[in-house]
């Protein structure tokens, strides 16, 4: 079973996949979590060019190229494999935080960010994504909050842009069966409880519920 997880920065999403990754371990299944972009040694070295806020020079068809070669490498070394032996993977973000961020985000041509997508992706598709909606003020509160931290290259785009990528989201959503939007704003155990429904309905023989 494939499982991603997207939404704006600070939406709360490797939050859940950590409660998730537990709760699959504690029902005794062996579970590949991932990040993107990341997750193998390439990708993360690819992230470090992505995330510097040195490259704020780089184009947006460079960006989204190096997200996509990123997730070219995690796809065939690491995802294939582990659904290839059963193993539950949980992606922190795939190929729809591209058609997001470099699509409706920066404005690229969505014809053209889909087939490089499924280039990348080899048709290997989420079974379920769900998308934790919040809104750009609740994204910047929690971005305050983490004023400890230096912001990376993406971090720290405008409001505007942040709003394009949070609608582009609930578009895709609507477009394709297999999104789930959770309201971020809920509190955490809340949205884990909501997930793990979901995921019960979807695979009833992987979860036993007892
Ligand atoms: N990107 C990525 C693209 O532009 N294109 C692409 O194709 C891909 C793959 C990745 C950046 O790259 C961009 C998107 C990103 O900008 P990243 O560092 O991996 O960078 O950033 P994110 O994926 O955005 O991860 P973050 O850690 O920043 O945010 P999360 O995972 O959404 O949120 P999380 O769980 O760390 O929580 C954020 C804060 O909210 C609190 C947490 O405690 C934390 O402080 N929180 C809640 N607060 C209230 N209620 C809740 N329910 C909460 N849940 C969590």
């Amino acid at each position: 079973m494939f499982i991603t997880f997207e939404g704006i920065d600070f939406c709360g999403k490797s939050t859940q996949v950590e409660l998730l990754q537990k709760f699959f371990i504690n029902k005794g299944r062996e579970v590949k979590v991932i990040r993107e972009p990341g997750g193998t040694l390439i990708s993360e070295r690819i992230r470090d060019i992505l995330l510097d806020r040195k490259n704020s020079e780089m184009k947006m068809e460079t960006e989204f190229l190096l997200f996509s070669s990123s997730r070219a490498q995690l796809v065939r070394e690491i995802i294939i494999p582990a659904l290839e032996k059963n193993i539950v993977v949980i992606s922190d973000r795939f190929h729809d935080s591209s058609t997001a961020y470099q699509g409706f985000g920066r404005g690229l041509d969505i014809s053209k960010i889909n087939v490089i997508n499924s280039f990348a992706i080899s048709n290997v598709i989420p079974d379920i994504t769900f998308l934790i909606d919040i809104s750009v003020e609740e994204c910047l509160k929690r971005k305050a909050l983490r004023s400890n931290i230096e912001l990376d290259r993406i971090e720290i785009s405008s409001n505007t842009f942040y709003q394009k990528v949070r609608e582009g989201y609930l578009k895709l959503a609507n477009e394709e069966k297999r999104f789930v939007v959770i309201n971020g704003t809920q509190s955490i155990e809340k949205i884990h409880k909501i997930i793990i429904e979901r995921i019960s309905l979807i695979k009833k023989g992987l979860i036993d519920e007892n």
